[in-house]
């Protein structure tokens, strides 16, 4: 079993959850290989920007709850060893990764999944796709940067209502509340995420990855360290290939080809 399919095409890295008969959710396998998906993406030039899907029916049904549970005599690994195994990685390098990365969600997404999508830089959702913060459910919390991202995405009242109600919100409702960028019918999904994802790798894709940078410090920064964020990152940004490319193309009056570089 793959667990996380990975295929690169035209500068972007497709990596799809594969465990349809759980609806993709997570064992410490699976994440381990998401995570060391990621790294492989992150770490070649040739990918330019990734798409994140599941296989089947849903997208992600966060934890696999069957792993938390006692199995044959021995000892389950505690629900923390998992977070801090399996979801911050992921979390962090999906919000550290200096390349756009697309989300297509094809179904439910919940618990872990859902967060996992919300941190994910575009999230493109099927008509049919569902969001839930499961976690309420089942006595948990929110994890996978769920209180982090949440409020800020939606507010602190939606994103209480959200996590303590743990209700169900379809793509139109989540698009509504800012949570989603685009919804699309479910038989074009895929070919959407991927247009979406071959347009960003086309840009000039070290300027995005420098633009995620400065939102993510813009999360938490005051306006002058943010001030001082952007003067140092828009320097770096004009010093690329790209930022002398694009210029050039325009006062040519050509269509610029950038690199990523
Ligand atoms: O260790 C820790 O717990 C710490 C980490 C926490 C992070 C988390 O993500 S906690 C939240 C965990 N996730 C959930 O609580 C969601 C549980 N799943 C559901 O509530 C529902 O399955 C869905 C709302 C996601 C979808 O409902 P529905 O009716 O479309 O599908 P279904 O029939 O419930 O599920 C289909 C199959 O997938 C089913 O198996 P079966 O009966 O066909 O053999 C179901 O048991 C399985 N499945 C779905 N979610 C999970 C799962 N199996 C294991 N773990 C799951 N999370």
């Amino acid at each position: 079993m793959t667990e996380v399919g990975y295929e690169v095409a035209d500068g972007v890295a497709t990596l799809t959850l594969d465990r349809p008969e759980v609806l993709n959710s997570f064992n410490r396998p699976m994440a381990a290989r998401l995570q060391a998906s990621l790294d492989r993406a992150a770490a070649d030039e040739a990918v330019r920007a990734l798409l994140l899907t599941g296989a089947g029916r849903g997208f992600c049904a966060g934890q696999d709850l069957a792993e938390a549970m006692p199995q044959d005599g021995g000892d389950p690994p505690t629900i923390e060893s998992i977070v801090r195994g399996s979801y911050n990685p992921i979390v962090r390098r999906l919000r550290a990764i200096e390349k756009p990365i697309v989300c297509a969600v094809n179904g439910v997404a919940a618990g872990a999944g859902a967060n996992i999508a919300l941190a994910c830089d575009f999230v493109l959702a099927a008509e049919h796709a569902s969001f839930v913060q499961a976690f309420s459910k089942i006595g948990l919390i929110p994890d996978s940067g769920g209180t982090f991202l949440l409020p800020r995405l939606v507010g602190l009242a939606r994103a209480t209502a959200l996590t303590m109600l743990g209700e169900k919100l379809t793509a139109a409702e989540a698009l509504s509340l800012g949570l989603v960028y685009r919804v699309v019918p479910g038989d074009a999904l895929l070919a959407e995420a991927r247009a979406l994802a071959g347009r960003l790798a086309e840009m000039p894709t070290r300027g995005l990855g420098l633009t995620k940078r400065a939102l993510n410090a813009g999360l938490v920064n005051d306006l002058a360290r943010q001030l001082e964020v952007e003067a140092e990152l828009q320097g770096e940004a004009g010093r690329t290939e790209d930022y002398r490319e694009g210029v050039a193309a325009f006062l040519g009056k050509r269509k610029a080809e950038f690199r990523g570089r």
